[in-house]
């Protein structure tokens, strides 16, 4: 079918090629149009939130993306034996991929996503580019030609001026992009650059461009329909990025004017139209000091973002993306489209901010969000799911909104405090404290604001004697409780605890490099004197629930989330900080003990810190055979029994998630 032809199709079944929070999000307004949805999952995902709540799901190979979200032929096999008649592609995986666009097409089902020209042309930066400047959109100047030759590029960089920005044409997303600062670098560097790219990409043609400094990422998100409408529904600001993956995202942006609105707006516009855009698609701008706006690159899909733009707007972009496919109309012209308020969102991310901001997988022992007006939370997990190593590390995201910039971003300090994730580490805490930075604050953040704030590692907030003594007054009730429940034969403790009022329950945490030492004396029910160390608490347990406790803590009230592991492990979650505590005096031996015998694993996400017995080795039972840091604690390895060291599996410094293999013994009889 051409576009703009006004044929209209009937979609009934969607399939979303897709995963996680995006196919979660797509699948809801699929159904709530009245459409049928399927799921494809790959063999890690078989029991996934997105499979869970799809109408039909078909698994399409195993865990990795290769053989399963990248294939194209088993993808469009689900589609065929489950009778959709269109696939979302969401973001990433196949979403600007022409070969599967054109595919779908070949095999009459409506790909929902721009024309293949169009993915062709912007994956392209130098054709991008060229077809830009032929549009009148403002480009940053440099050189995008054909010749391609050292010399010309060398010319070329002199003449735009340093610093100049060396870019991989076939890149994107900040990767192949190198910064050159003198001219008597520029020719190694463009050397390098022309390898990297070759063995990146498969093409070693290069951009050049000069380096606007210190900008803002600001990008526009356009619609068209078939017949050629095209509108803008403002703009993002997505500054504040680590390593190009965005942390948090808002509109609008805190420094835009109407004037400028208009003029980014019109030049996005331009920019669809001119490669024949359709769907939905976002324009990425830098935005320099002086407020000049220059074009870098055009995504063609659907992004991780979008959400806050659909809170500022009102819209539903995936109802408009379906609505388009249809070859309805654009339900809004430019004139209609007001923007309100304002929204900002934040990336969840499993990852290990004091480890460099590392993957962290593993089960998720709780996940709760907050709930209320102008919180939305996109999510892809829920407790009892697993993070594995396989995909994006992102699990969540935290949309709020409010009149203004600031409700908005008191909501989300809230919303986060309100907000755990046990199992995987994270970057809650990480998010906290960029929301509470005055760069951020002031709207003032710019691309250079985590190189500003902070450091390769982000080190969370110190743990407090307060939160210790809540975490053993936890534990206390929750042992309590536990007996209790298993009153058939009462517990020594628990008669000592009825008939004499007062017994002191000791526990022991160690973090790094300091040991806590605490003990607690029930004073009546529910009430305590918490000792740690030399600091003493009065705690009140004020009501706690499966997830939740509220305590009162000399006086003053807090809430926290938990999760138990008896007898030692407490997770607990306080306003700023996500602790994993775990009291050694009450560490079983057998918990040390590995699974399957002789096979050691990790019992939780850390670093070893070291492997104490090579290959061939004996060793005896007790004897300690690795060490585990894990927030900040160390744990030791010991061998569950006598016998030999079969295999050594994993290497001291490295990462390991829980449940990996350390090394394999074999035990004596
Ligand atoms: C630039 C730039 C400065 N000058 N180009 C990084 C991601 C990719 N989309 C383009 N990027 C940049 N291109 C010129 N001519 C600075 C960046 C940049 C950046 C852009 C957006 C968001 C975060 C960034 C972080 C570092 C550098």
């Amino acid at each position: 079918m051409a576009y703009g032809d006004g044929v209209m199709k009937a979609l009934t079944t969607m399939l979303v090629a897709n995963r996680g929070e995006i196919a979660v999000r797509v699948m809801r307004t699929a159904k709530a149009m009245g459409m049928k949805t399927v799921a494809v999952y790959s063999e890690a995902d078989a029991n996934a939130q997105h499979v869970r709540e799809a109408d039909q799901s078909v698994c399409i190979g195993p865990a990795a993306v290769a053989e399963s979200y990248l294939g194209i032929e088993a993808i469009l096999d689900a589609a065929q034996r489950t009778g959709a008649d269109c696939i979302h592609p969401g973001y990433g995986f196949l979403s600007e991929n022409q070969v599967f666009a054109s595919a779908c097409e070949a095999h009459g089902i409506e790909f929902i996503g721009p024309p293949n020209g169009a993915i062709e042309v912007m994956g392209d930066k130098a054709r991008a580019k060229r077809a830009m400047i032929e549009a009148g959109v403002p480009c940053v100047p440099g050189y995008q030609g054909d010749d391609q030759s050292l010399v010309t590029l060398v010319a070329e960089a002199k003449s735009v001026g340093l610093p100049v920005m060396v870019k991989a044409a076939a890149g994107g997303g900040g990767r192949g992009m190198r910064l050159v600062h003198e001219a008597s670098e520029l020719e190694s560097a463009i050397g390098l650059a022309q390898s990297e790219a070759q063995n990146a990409f498969g093409s070693s043609e290069l951009i050049i461009e000069k380096a606007v400094v210190r900008p803002r990422h600001v990008e526009i998100q356009v619609f068209a329909d078939k017949a050629g409408n095209t509108v803008y529904l403002g703009e993002r600001d997505c500054s504040i990025q680590r390593r190009h993956q965005k942390v948090v995202e808002e509109s609008p942006c805190p420094v835009m004017t109407s004037q400028l609105r208009e003029a980014m707006g019109t030049a996005a516009v331009e920019a669809a139209k001119a490669v024949g855009y359709v769907g939905a698609g976002t324009v990425e701008f830098l935005l320099d000091e002086a407020g000049e706006f220059y074009f870098l690159e055009m995504n063609t899909r659907l992004q991780v973002e979008h959400p806050v733009t659909e809170m500022v707007t009102g819209y539903d972009l995936v109802e408009w993306q379906i609505r388009v496919a249809r070859g309805e109309d654009l339900p809004a012209e430019q004139a209609d489209i007001d923007l309100f308020g304002h929204a900002i969102e934040v990336r969840l991310y499993a990852e290990d901010p004091s480890a460099g901001f590392l993957p962290s997988t593993g089960p998720i022992k709780l996940f709760a969000t907050p709930e209320g007006e102008g919180v939305r939370i996109d999510s892809g997990v829920e407790t009892g799911d697993e993070v594995t190593p396989f995909y994006d590390a992102m699990v969540a995201k935290l949309i709020t909104y409010g009149e203004t910039r600031e409700d908005a971003r008191l909501k989300m300090r809230s919303a986060l405090r309100d907000t755990a994730l046990f199992g995987p580490l994270n970057n809650r805490d990480f998010l906290l404290d960029v929301l509470d930075r005055p760069d951020f604050i002031h709207g003032a953040a710019t691309t250079a604001f985590i190189d500003d704030n902070y450091g390769d590692v982000f080190l969370p907030p110190a743990v407090s004697s307060s939160d210790l003594a809540v975490a053993a007054a936890t534990q206390h009730v929750l042992a309590m409780e536990h007996h209790h429940s298993q009153s058939a034969s009462v517990n020594e403790e628990l008669l000592d605890w009825v008939s004499m009022g007062r017994v002191t329950d000791t526990r022991r945490y160690d973090l790094g490099e300091q040991t806590y030492d605490v003990s607690l004396v029930p004073l009546s029910v529910g009430e305590y004197e918490v000792t740690v160390n030399d600091q003493t608490h009065h705690v009140r347990i004020t009501d706690m629930g499966d997830s939740h406790v509220i305590t009162e803590i000399d006086g003053l009230a807090h809430r926290y989330h938990y999760h138990d592991e008896a007898p030692a492990t407490l997770y607990l979650s306080s306003d700023n900080l996500s602790m994993m505590l775990a009291d050694s005096t009450r560490i079983p031996p057998e918990a040390q003990d590995a699974a399957g015998g002789g096979t050691i694993t990790a019992p939780m996400h850390g670093q070893l810190l070291s492997i104490d017995v090579a290959a061939g080795e004996a060793v005896q039972k007790g004897q300690r055979i690795a060490v585990l840091e894990a927030m900040k604690m160390q744990h030791e390895i010991i061998a569950p029994g006598d016998g030999c060291v079969v295999e050594v599996a994993a290497s001291a410094g490295k990462q390991i998630g829980a449940g990996d293999v350390i090394m394999m013994l074999e035990l004596d009889e």
